[in-house]
């Protein structure tokens, strides 16, 4: 049981059809008979490698084809994932090798001198392959050539047919995926995402977004996480539909490709579909034909709601997800989709809003928990079991951390955050990563991160820092500092100083009075 037998099944159905096009330099076109050999390939080559089922494989690696052909070989062999954010430096890139002790490492090759001294420190990694996406030329000749002298006999498979092909995985729980988030307390943690989890998430958005084959997919996301790589990806390869990919976001290209190529299907985080508006003659774009354009990963404004409405013409679907439950709730494609709200659970998703401190079920319309049950829910945080039982209610169900209410109608309205938690352009930042950073700073006695409401970013990280005494050290610097350490989106844009923190009588620091005096 895979996402990847539907996938196949398109081999077969769609074999000269266009899955995959990169649309900026090194252009690459595959069909989906194309892809799956060279999927077959790479397969061959992991194996040649000595990849096992449940090995983890970790890839570093720019929105690339060698990116989504090790990420589809490494899932047919039964082998774990371990996509990550390129901005990790080499101390947060360390910690997520030996955490989940990845066997196989993919970097690019541009990265090689910043990451070189981290590799022999990692006692479960036993290969580290160096790729250059402007060169796919290397990347052939590294899958073929490989297999010339292992003795691995890609051609053998191809002769016994493409619907023989069957990935090897059978079972639902089995994790295909282990994505890193952070938390309130201590360091990140890998989500574990079975094969289930994909699998069910997957049929539910297909149901209810409609998806079609002759679907055109504009993807400008990131492919490490589950919005570029779930939902948008791997829905297209599951519908059979054709994806084109821009491997770095451009707002004036976005438009102009969307128009040039009839592209049927468009999915952003906030912050892109602002870019979308803020282009200057954005209303000369005829988007009339497409038939789909989705906003998530973060709260979608009202303002970029209705200014999708003025400008394009289009009502933005909004959805709801997370990184441990893939999507939860989602507007409907046909019917109302209200501003503001993010929809109706999807099919088989279970949302009960719950006070936060007896647990008891709320009434429709009152403030509470969002909680969540279905088979989209992941399996666990690798190897943390007392966080795993943390982020479950004792009946079962899992705590979001999302404030929200459900309207009569069942729509799901979220209205904060019960976690300390900020969103900027779609990527999850906690607060105590930063801080934890910025007190190894000797100049730094006390800190508090907050989210400031941005129009660019949705929220910006701000820190506010109390020095010790006799101590200066400028913002500039601080920023530096925390960027040698943290990638650099979860470092802070600002930093503000003051003399003391507010704090309560417990000596907690009050982040909401903090959010009033200083954003
Ligand atoms: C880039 N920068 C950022 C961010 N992105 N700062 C804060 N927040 C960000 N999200 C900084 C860089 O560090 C850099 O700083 C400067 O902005 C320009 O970097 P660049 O890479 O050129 O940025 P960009 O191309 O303008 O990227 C902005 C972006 C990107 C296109 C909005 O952040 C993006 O693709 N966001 C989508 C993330 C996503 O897919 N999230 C889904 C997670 P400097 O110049 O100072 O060095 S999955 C999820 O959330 C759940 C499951 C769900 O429901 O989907």
């Amino acid at each position: 049981m895979s996402f990847l037998n539907t996938f196949n099944e398109n081999v077969r159905k769609y074999p000269d059809k266009v899955a995959l096009e990169f649309i900026d330099p090194p252009l690459q076109r595959v069909t989906y008979a194309e892809l799956d050999e060279l999927v077959n390939h790479t397969e061959g080559y992991l194996q040649g490698l000595g990849l096992q089922p449940a090995d983890r494989v970790a890839l570093q690696l720019s929105k690339c084809l060698e990116f989504i052909l090790l990420h589809l070989a490494a899932i047919r062999l039964g082998c774990i994932i371990l996509p990550l954010n390129l901005a990790y430096p080499p101390d947060e890139l360390k910690y997520f090798l030996e955490d989940s002790g990845a066997k196989l490492f993919f970097a690019l090759e541009s990265s090689k001198e910043k990451i070189q001294s981290i590799l022999p420190k990692l006692p479960d990694l036993q290969k580290c392959v160096f790729i250059n996406p402007a060169e796919p030329d290397e990347f052939q000749l590294l899958i073929t050539d490989y297999q010339l002298h292992s003795g691995f006999d890609t051609s053998l498979k191809e002769h016994s047919g493409l619907l023989n092909h069957q990935s090897p995985i059978s079972n639902p729980s089995d994790t295909a995926i282990i994505i890193y988030t952070s938390g309130t307390t201590g360091r990140p943690k890998g989500a574990e995402i079975t094969h289930g989890n994909l699998k069910s998430n997957l049929d539910a958005l297909h149901t209810a977004w409609g998806w079609r084959p002759d679907d055109i997919l504009l993807h400008v996301l990131p492919i490490f996480h589950v919005h570029g790589l779930f939902v948008a990806l791997h829905g297209a390869l599951n519908a059979g539909a054709t994806t084109l990919l821009m491997r770095e976001f451009d707002a004036r290209k976005t438009l102009q490709t969307l128009v040039d190529r009839r592209c049927t299907v468009f999915m952003a985080v906030p912050t892109i579909h602002n870019r979308l508006l803020d282009v200057p003659d954005a209303k000369n774009f005829d988007l009339s034909h497409l038939r789909l354009i989705t906003s998530g990963s973060d709260r979608l404004p009202d303002e970029v709601f209705t200014g999708f409405q003025q400008t394009f013409g289009h009502t933005l679907l909004e959805r709801y997800g997370m990184t441990e439950t893939g999507m939860n709730c989602s507007n409907p494609l046909h019917g109302e989709r209200r501003i503001g709200s993010v929809g109706m659970p999807l099919p088989g998703v279970e949302v009960r809003i719950v006070n936060s401190e007896t647990e008891e079920i709320l009434l429709d319309g009152e403030i509470g928990d969002v909680q969540l049950r279905g088979p989209n829910v992941f399996k666990g945080y690798w190897r943390q079991p007392d966080k795993t039982s943390a982020s479950f209610s004792a009946d079962g169900w899992f705590k979001t951390g999302d404030l929200g209410f459900r309207e009569k109608d069942g729509y799901i309205t979220l209205c904060g955050r019960s976690k300390d938690l900020i969103i900027s352009g779609g990527l999850n930042i906690y607060p105590p990563e930063v801080e934890r950073v910025l007190m190894e700073h000797p100049a730094v006695n006390a800190c508090a991160v907050i989210g400031c409401l941005d129009k660019e970013w949705g929220e910006k990280v701000t820190a506010v820092v109390v020095l010790n005494q006799d101590e200066s050290v400028s913002g500039e610097e601080l920023i530096r500092f925390c960027r040698e350490r943290l990638a650099a989106y979860k470092s802070p844009k600002s930093i503000v100083f003051r003399n003391d923190l507010p704090r309560n009588a417990m000596g907690k620091i009050q982040k909401a009075e903090l959010r009033k005096e200083v954003c």
